[in-house]
């Protein structure tokens, strides 16, 4: 398993066969700014009362996509009114732009877009960073701010840079108790947590074929962890079979790259044979070690479900693992299936009553405890998650040890109340593991709300929806405080934290303002309120993790001008632009170590500035001065000049 660099290149890789294929302006080669065509676009509601409010803004008829779903799965407790409002608030704009409303209960958007939308060759945006899910059926899936989800629908259209692209050759076949999971985990080890950042990451090779549509979309959904742009599979048998399963055998299309040594920039091979049960440790999804090695360490919770391991198949091995079982007495083993139909399924044959006879609580087919909304593990606790993300307090329990394993690994471990590896220990507990029989899923079109073909539909808005901020043109002097240097790897969640409390008021970005970076420096908003006009310094990778552009809107609503960091997640950095704050770059990194809180910097001539490769700042108080890369696109730049998107769109549209 070791990377090398791609000779002798004969051809195109997937990736770029499929946005060529949607070019719709530009030059394709690496690093230039294209605009491609996006054939489908997905909201999910915690991001989607933003999108909406920006899509009203924007005065835009019917949407111009192909297919564009609005899905409620994120704020599904209730809490308060508020959660509801915003429901009907999305349904009552999806009625009147013509896209899809998902209502409640239908299940997680990524699983139920892979089973009723996706098709291989399209192109879909989706305001959410696990959006490249998609991948899994060979189709460009990209995450991003709702704000560029909303100008996709209204214009049908997406601009990006062209991202590099690396290949990960599979070899092997995946031994039993060694899942899809563990493979992103493995490359999550070899790649990092920026180590797909400005690129594509294509799977090919033999080992593809014996890897599921469902398999595939587990690794391209966590690919967003990697902070590639998105990760994409070829379209063969098993897509076909897939769609065939899910009653649409007709948007079969077979795809690949067009040779096995196309132009990656860099390949990776992974042998599916010599993997082993991994777990990603507290409290990033990279920080990956063998099962084997972190030894049986003591378990409080047990989480299966989410966006990805939640599928049929996982739960179907879930169940295998817990029939004739019983949950630890001090497990709390909570299960989230990925939609109404595995729901429906398990209980039509039975595997529902293994759950719940072991032991399990089965909770809504929604995203639940990944996004901290309700079973919060207990003080300290050690939960073990099928989940994607693990950063600090994210569960909603700041001193919480959240393990990221595969659906095999936290079943059995639910049951021995120890992190166990099933392949040293499955048969000792007298689990033998067999492949899922295939299943046929009849149509459920119960949860959608389809809208009407005519006629204007009002908006329903709740007392809670307030308007989102605006930037103004960038002037020619700008000033800011320092008012916190953070380290690497930033996430959006510790820039913009969400729980049970907060998510409910991701459509009221003054009260969410008070919580900008509460978790990691719950004095933020209170200094950058009171310095007026402030600045944040960051590490490496600021800005990884969700696609959440709150994180951007609620330093603008608190007086951030600019973000200096040492590189940038890129999801998070088109936020920042969106919204008219400067992302700058530190081109010396030994600068960061001046740049304490407090510092008051001073952007001189910032209009001109702008057009230039590298900005100037200068502390104002000892006239030290700065010199930060600027590497903007003409676009992005036309966007900080008008203080954002939308500002830009109103001059120019
Ligand atoms: C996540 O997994 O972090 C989320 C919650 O789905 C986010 C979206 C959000 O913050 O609302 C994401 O992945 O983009
Ligand atoms: Fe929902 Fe979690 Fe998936 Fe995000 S990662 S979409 S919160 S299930």
């Amino acid at each position: 398993m070791m990377k090398s660099v791609s000779n002798n290149a004969s051809g195109d890789t997937l990736a770029y066969k499929i946005l060529k294929d949607h070019l719709v302006s530009g030059t394709f080669a690496l690093g230039e700014e294209i605009e491609i065509r996006v054939d489908q676009t997905l909201t999910q509601d915690s991001t989607g009362t933003m999108v909406y409010l920006q899509l009203e803004a924007m005065d835009a008829g019917k949407v111009k996509t192909e297919l564009s779903v609005a899905y409620i799965d994120h704020n599904t407790l209730q809490t308060g009114y508020e959660n509801a409002d915003d429901h009907a608030f999305i349904e009552s704009v999806a009625k009147r732009h013509g896209v899809l409303f998902s209502k409640p209960g239908g299940g997680i958007c990524h699983q139920l877009h892979l089973e009723n939308c996706g098709a291989p060759g399209k192109t879909l945006l989706g305001s959410d960073s696990h959006t490249p899910t998609g991948g899994g059926l060979g189709m460009i899936a990209i995450g991003a701010g709702g704000l560029d989800v909303a100008v996709a629908m209204a214009k049908g259209v997406y601009r990006l840079t062209v991202p590099g692209v690396i290949g990960v050759r599979l070899t092997g076949e995946l031994r039993p108790w060694v899942s899809a999971k563990d493979v992103i985990l493995h490359v999550l080890k070899e790649l990092s947590v920026k180590g797909g950042v400005g690129r594509i990451v294509e799977y090919f090779g033999d080992g593809v074929r014996s890897l599921s549509v469902t398999d595939r979309a587990t690794i391209t959904n966590m690919g967003a962890e990697l902070g590639a742009t998105t990760s994409v599979f070829p379209s063969d048998e098993n897509t076909k079979d897939y769609l065939e399963s899910q009653g649409r055998g007709d948007q079969y299309l077979p795809l690949a790259a067009d040779a096995e040594d196309a132009a990656y920039d860099e390949i990776l091979h992974v042998d599916l044979s010599a993997l082993t049960p991994l777990a990603a440790m507290p409290h990033s999804p990279d920080n990956v070690k063998p099962v084997a090695e972190i030894g049986p360490i003591k378990v409080d919770q047990v989480a299966i479900g989410r966006c990805t391991y939640s599928s049929y198949a996982d739960l179907m091995t879930t169940a295998m693992i817990l029939k004739g079982r019983r949950v630890h007495p001090e497990v709390s083993l909570v299960i989230s299936p990925g939609s109404a139909k595995i729901l429906s399924k398990l209980a039509d044959n039975g595997a529902l009553s293994s759950l719940i006879d072991a032991g399990a609580r089965i909770i809504e087919n929604a995203c639940g405890p990944c996004i901290g909304m309700g079973q919060s593990p207990r003080s300290g606790a050690v939960s073990l998650r099928t989940f994607n993300r693990n950063f600090k307090g994210r569960s909603g329990t700041l001193d919480a040890d959240v393990y990221l394993v595969s659906p095999e690994t936290a079943a059995l471990s639910a049951v021995t109340g120890v992190l166990t590896d099933g392949i040293a220990e499955g048969a000792r507990h007298g689990v033998r593991l067999s492949p899922v029989a295939p299943e046929r899923f009849a149509r459920n079109d119960n949860f959608i709300v389809r809208p009407p073909d005519a006629g204007d539909t009002p908006v329903v808005m709740g007392p809670n929806i307030k308007p989102f901020p605006r930037n103004t043109a960038l002037p020619d002097r700008v000033t800011g405080r320092v008012i916190l240097r953070a380290g690497d790897n930033v996430t959006t969640d510790d820039i913009m934290p969400s729980d049970s409390s907060l998510l409910p008021y991701r459509s009221n970005i003054p009260y969410l303002a008070n919580f900008c970076f509460e978790k990691i420096d719950s004095g933020f908003s209170a200094r950058a309120k009171d310095a007026g006009s402030g600045a944040i310094v960051g590490g490496e990778n600021y800005g990884q993790g969700s696609s959440r552009e709150h994180a951007a809107l609620a330093p603008l609503y608190l007086g951030i001008k600019f973000v200096i960091a040492k590189s940038f997640a890129r999801i998070h950095r088109s936020n920042l632009i969106n919204s008219g704050i400067l992302p700058l770059v530190f081109e010396d990194h030994g600068d960061y170590d001046s740049l304490r809180a407090g510092v008051n910097l001073i952007l001189e001539d910032a209009r001109t500035q702008i057009g230039q490769p590298f900005m100037t700042l200068s502390d104002a108080d000892t006239g030290r001065t700065y010199r930060l890369i600027a590497n903007f696109t003409e676009l992005e730049r036309r966007m900080l000049l008008a203080g954002g998107k939308i500002n830009m769109m109103k001059e120019t549209p």
